[in-house]
């Protein structure tokens, strides 16, 4: 089963939606398998978000993202990098369908509440950048033979 990277960002925390946005991967059957509050540290942030080291964003977006409280996730399920990418809709709120959480909660590309890893090789290393191995809990949902045929 495939495993990636979630984050709910501090504008996600800050405007109460931990628990609708959290409500929208289980209701889709994906599974929780590590989950933190913490705030990133300024190394942590650089490090998460370095193919954007270049970017004029880049000083912006850090500091935005250790601001305050976020809420991490390793999920896992069928295509969950994919899967997670399409709950979450377009960077930008305003092209994001209606559906997604960032086409119903947000405006603003740079308050777009959550990540989600973009491909294989960036899930493997997020995941490894934000948890430990132990951190990680193997085990079954009562729903899952129900889920997957
Ligand atoms: P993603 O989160 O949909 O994968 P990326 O292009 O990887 O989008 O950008 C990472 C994050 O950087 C975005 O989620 C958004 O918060 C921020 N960002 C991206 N492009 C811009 C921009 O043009 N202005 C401000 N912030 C941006
Ligand atoms: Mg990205």
């Amino acid at each position: 089963m495939e495993m990636t990277f979630f984050m709910i960002k501090p504008d996600g925390v800050q405007r109460g939606l931990v628990g609708r946005i959290i409500r929208r991967v289980e209701d889709k059957g994906l599974k929780i398998v590590a989950m933190k509050m913490r705030r990133l540290d300024q190394a942590t942030a650089e490090e998460h978000y370095a193919e954007h080291r270049e970017k004029p964003f880049f000083k912006d977006l850090v500091d935005f993202i250790i601001s305050g409280p976020s809420v991490s996730m390793v999920v896992e399920g069928k295509d969950v990098i994919s899967e997670i990418r399409r709950i979450n809709g377009a960077t930008n709120p305003t092209e994001a369908l209606p559906g997604t959480i960032r086409g119903d909660f947000g405006l603003d590309t740079g308050r777009n509440m959550v990540h989600g890893s973009d491909s294989p090789a960036s899930a493997e290393r997020e995941i490894a950048l934000h948890f430990d191995a132990v951190e990680r809990i193997d085990y079954s949902r009562i729903d899952e033979a129900w889920l997957y045929e």
